[in-house]
């Protein structure tokens, strides 16, 4: 007689190489998820399925541009099955004021922050439709629910996450997919506020000068997971997530 083992509950990170999407992955494995990483950085996430098979979990890596359409349909092709989808992948470039922002920041923001997650999402969709309990994560932003000055190419652009998210929830109402839209505020990562000031790391200390307790890529880690694993029917549409000392886009505590 044989038997044939089912694949594990599927959730595909991106951006999963650091911050949130490293700590997600984690947190989905140590929840029982097969956690299937991507990003371009294929070494940093080989590196971190390896860690996490030798712990006990299951996970796989697999190199992908978000934002190149084509990777993307042969990735989707390549999966068994996708139960959860974070779209993690995305950032900020600049933080120039309207007058003189570099249009082609803006584009790549929104490149990797929207049509890298609807890439995503349409390639998945289906995948995620038949295994009869999908769910799709946008990580936006606060930066996504109001403005702040020197932010409007990011903000535009976690805007558009948000709209997607939004908007693709009534679209699938009815079949079996979950929309979750997670907005954390202000997290220390190693490497957003750095990549956004292209390596200045003294501007980038500046984003978190004085703050004690900035929020980690775990606590944002933390509310995905949570969110995720609530029961089937319980759709966390919104999760804003602010450090204590951040009480909105621009009023935060610093003790300097
Ligand atoms: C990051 C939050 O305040 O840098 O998504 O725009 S902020």
């Amino acid at each position: 007689m044989s038997s044939v083992t089912a694949p594990a509950r599927t959730a595909v990170i991106t951006g999963a190489s650091s911050g949130i999407g490293a700590a997600t992955a984690r947190q989905l494995a140590a929840a029982g998820y097969h956690v299937v990483l991507t990003a371009r950085r294929k070494d940093r996430i080989e590196a971190l399925a390896e860690e996490l098979n030798a712990a006990g979990h299951s996970a796989a890596a697999h190199a992908l541009d978000v934002t190149d359409r084509t990777a993307v349909d042969g990735f989707a092709a390549s999966l068994d099955r996708c139960d959860v989808l974070v779209n993690n992948a995305g950032g900020a470039l600049g933080a120039d004021p309207v007058a003189t922002g570099d249009p082609a920041d803006w584009l790549t923001m929104y490149e990797v922050n929207v049509l890298g997650t609807l890439h995503m999402t349409q390639a998945l969709l289906p995948a995620l439709v038949a295994s009869g309990d999908g769910t799709v994560v946008v990580l936006s932003s606060t930066a996504g629910h109001s403005t702040y000055e020197g932010g409007a190419g990011y903000v535009a652009a976690k805007n558009g996450a948000r709209v997607l998210a939004e908007t693709l929830r009534l679209e699938i109402v009815g079949r079996p997919v979950r929309v979750i839209e997670i907005a954390p505020g202000m997290v220390k990562t190693e490497e957003f506020a750095t990549t956004r000031f292209r390596g200045d790391t003294e501007k980038a200390a500046k984003v978190y000068a004085g703050v004690a307790e900035p929020l980690s890529a775990d606590d944002v880690a933390d509310t995905v997971t949570w969110a995720v694993t609530r029961p089937s029917h319980v759709n966390i549409d919104l999760l804003v997530v602010r450090p204590r000392a951040q009480a909105s886009n621009t009023k935060v505590h610093r003790e300097l």
